[in-house]
């Protein structure tokens, strides 16, 4: 079956309002009216609106870089899914490595909010991804095995199959170093291979498998057309229009 490519750029920690909205305008020039691939913009969540004001109205989608597993209530300083589709949401990135790493996110909170997301009409950009001492010590296959299957405990089969993945090697992010077209595919086939075991072999099919770690112009097509290969998600390239239109162009 295809699987519509799926571009998005995760802004992390950077903009401000001015240079967002101008950012999303020149991506949305860039995309223009239709695009067989999708594309969504995943800014600083003081900026989701700014974006979403932009973007209105055009094929360029918006997603949060996180949520809050809750309804309203009194969780200083934290955002719930219902927020986010207000101000025009419909993806979230879950568990990024950073996360994980600074923020001490658990497989366990990803599933509490990847429940939330589901439940709140959100699209999960769900992340996994081994460290380079794990890479190296053989340990990959094992990582991912217990981030999926952490992350997505207690999904159904139904709701899986709109779930989106983005496999993320952490000796890969911001680094300059991507996982070379062979690494990468390998360990997309293995997740495929692993949500067929977990679901069914069609809704493995259906689920998009994004990968994201030093995603660039020069390196995206050959990743993009690795047949598990259903995306990219973006950091440092997505803030550059050029690069991010020529990212969203190899996967047309
Ligand atoms: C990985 C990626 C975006 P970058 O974190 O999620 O960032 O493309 O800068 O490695």
């Amino acid at each position: 079956m295809s699987r519509r490519i799926l571009i998005a750029g995760n802004w992390k920690m950077n903009t401000r309002a001015a240079s967002a909205a101008a950012l999303a305008k020149c991506i949305v020039d860039a995309v223009g009216n239709s695009s067989s691939v999708e594309v969504a913009l995943c800014p600083p969540a003081v900026y989701l609106h700014v974006v979403a004001e932009a973007t209105a109205g055009t094929p360029v989608e918006v997603g949060a870089q996180n949520l809050y597993p809750s309804d309203d209530g009194a969780f200083t300083g934290e955002l719930n899914a219902a927020m986010l589709t207000d101000v025009g949401c419909r993806f979230v990135i879950l568990g990024h490595s950073e996360r994980r790493q600074l923020m001490g996110e658990t497989d366990a909170d990803v599933s509490k909010k990847l429940h939330a997301a589901l439940a709140g009409n959100l699209v999960p950009i769900v992340c996994v991804g081994e460290t380079l001492d794990q890479r190296e010590a053989n340990e990959t296959e094992s990582v991912i095995e217990t981030q999926v299957r952490g992350s997505l405990e207690g999904l159904d089969e139904v709701r899986a199959a709109g779930i989106v993945i983005a496999y993320e090697p952490v000796w890969a992010i911001g680094t300059g170093k991507t996982a070379s077209k062979e690494q990468a595919e390998a360990v997309h086939a293995f997740i495929r291979e692993l949500l067929s075991q977990m679901f069914s072999p069609s809704v493995a099919e259906q689920i998009r498998i994004q990968y994201g770690g030093s995603v660039k112009p020069n390196n995206a097509e050959e990743l993009l057309a690795q047949p598990n290969i259903d995306g990219a998600l973006v950091g440092g390239a997505s803030l550059k229009v050029e690069d991010f239109a020529a990212i969203i162009a190899a996967g047309q």
